[in-house]
């Protein structure tokens, strides 16, 4: 089974997202084991103090060495892990490549950032890749970490059922999106369902869909120049 271990500053965010729908179903199935460390756990002193004033000077505060290290420390004493990533808007752009690279892992680390940061020693010791997913900045890695989790989590095999198959999605078809996808009623208020999805004929609309999924990857691919 393949384990995620995500340590955060602020974990109760990631618990609702993965109790519910496709996570959840792959939990309960065993196919995927999550576990959130809370960063509060492996703090030491009088304070349990994670983080404090960057050195130099600036604003915001810096997730603290020891805590971190604790946690991944003992984490490591315990498997080995595929990679360790950490979250920042400063990594490797996440893509489905990378999604698909990491559904084959047996077990990951997630750090997520926090504040204004994490102590470089951390990242320096311990990351294996450091990613982002896209050019805005959140407050922090968490729900970076459920994207990713989401999008490794489906690929695993078992997951999705037949009828939600992975490799017909989006991205992992050749060069398009899905086609538009319409359910009863055939019309709703004047609005019809193209006829072809109603002919019955298989081969017709599993061209028309290619067509329809590549018209809309090239849509939306100049729009967003
Ligand atoms: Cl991974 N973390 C943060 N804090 N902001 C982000 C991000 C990650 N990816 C995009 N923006």
């Amino acid at each position: 089974m393949m384990r995620i271990d995500v340590i955060s500053a602020v974990p109760d965010i990631l618990v609702s997202p993965l109790n519910e729908s496709i996570i959840k179903r792959a939990q309960n199935k065993k196919l995927v084991d999550i576990v959130i460390h809370d960063l509060k756990d492996y703090a030491t002193g009088k304070y349990k103090q994670i983080d404090d004033k960057p050195y130099g000077g600036g604003a915001g505060m810096v997730l603290m060495p020891e805590p971190l290290f604790k946690c991944i420390e003992k984490l490591l004493s315990e498997r080995k892990y595929d990679n360790i990533i950490f979250l920042t808007p400063q990594g490797k752009r996440f893509n489905q490549k990378k999604a698909n690279a990491l559904s084959l892992n047996d077990n990951i680390i997630m750090i997520c950032g926090h504040y204004k940061g994490v102590d470089q020693r951390v990242v320096d010791t311990f990351a294996t890749m450091e990613i982002s997913i896209g050019d805005y900045v959140l407050s922090g890695g968490e729900l970076a970490s459920l994207v990713l989790i989401d999008s490794i989590v489906r690929l695993i095999p078992g997951v999705l059922g037949d009828s939600e198959a992975a490799l017909t999605d989006s991205f992992q078809v050749s060069s398009g999106f899905d086609a538009p996808q319409y359910t009863r009623p055939a019309d709703f208020k004047g609005m019809k369902v193209p006829d072809i999805l109603v002919s019955g004929d298989h081969k017709k609309i599993f061209d028309w869909r290619e067509d329809e999924g590549k018209k809309k990857y090239r849509k939306v691919k100049r729009k967003n120049i």
